[in-house]
């Protein structure tokens, strides 16, 4: 864990076992954007988090203005506008029919990426209070939603011929489930989802933002 420095302005708190924490950091790395890795957990670090967030919420990003942005679709937002102001193309399309064909595949992969998220907080509670019910639901929609992003992966890249947040969205979310749930990922089922990870995570960008730091 580092401090805040003038050098790095911007600061991102939550630990990169999140996925949503990790698709902002890798955006930041692939926009070249420094910033400072506050590496504490919304569960175990209660203490230390409370007086720089106390709605125990990460993604948070503060900006070189002292603002917080909360909800790491804001924050992407806002990275992208950043990125245009600096000439890099950003990774969702400011417009046209590849801006909502990028973000519906999001949809999918946030879809993902909540319901695994979900089924890993009921794990978390006490055996007695466990609901097989509903935990097998969330993965029949984890499953389904993944099964989808399948469907649409016909060539290197979700969306057309390069990388966008589709694909870096998709893949925050396989590692998570890969990292945290790894009995709950069926790689047979998804062996082109599979190809776009390893390939995603061999990235500096992926590489920079390890899952276990
Ligand atoms: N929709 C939010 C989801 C963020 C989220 O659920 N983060 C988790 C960590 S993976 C968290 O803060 N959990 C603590 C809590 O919700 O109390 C986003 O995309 O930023």
């Amino acid at each position: 864990m580092t401090n805040l420095t003038e050098a790095a302005p911007y600061q991102l708190l939550g630990l990169y076992d999140s996925p949503f924490v990790r698709r902002v950091a890798v955006t930041m790395h692939l926009y070249g954007l420094p910033f400072e890795h506050l590496s504490l957990s919304v569960f175990r670090h209660m203490d230390a988090m409370r007086p720089i967030n106390p709605l125990f919420k990460v993604p948070m990003l503060t900006l070189p203005s002292g603002e917080t942005l909360y909800e790491s679709a804001y924050i992407l937002d806002y990275l992208d506008e950043l990125a245009v102001e600096r000439g890099v193309s950003p990774l969702i399309p400011r417009c046209g029919a590849e801006r909502w064909r990028v973000q519906q595949l999001m949809a999918l992969a946030i879809v993902a990426t909540e319901k695994a998220v979900a089924m890993e907080y009921e794990r978390k509670r006490p055996d007695e209070r466990q609901w097989p019910e509903w935990t097998e639901r969330l993965r029949g929609q984890m499953r389904q939603a993944f099964a989808m992003l399948e469907k649409r992966l016909e060539g290197d890249y979700l969306v057309g011929d390069r990388l966008t947040q589709a694909d870096v969205t998709t893949v925050a979310g396989i590692g998570f489930v890969r990292y945290i749930l790894p009995h709950e990922w069926p790689s047979a089922d998804y062996p082109a989802l599979g190809a776009l990870a390893q390939r995603l995570e061999a990235s500096d960008a992926f590489k920079a933002v390890p899952l276990d730091e």
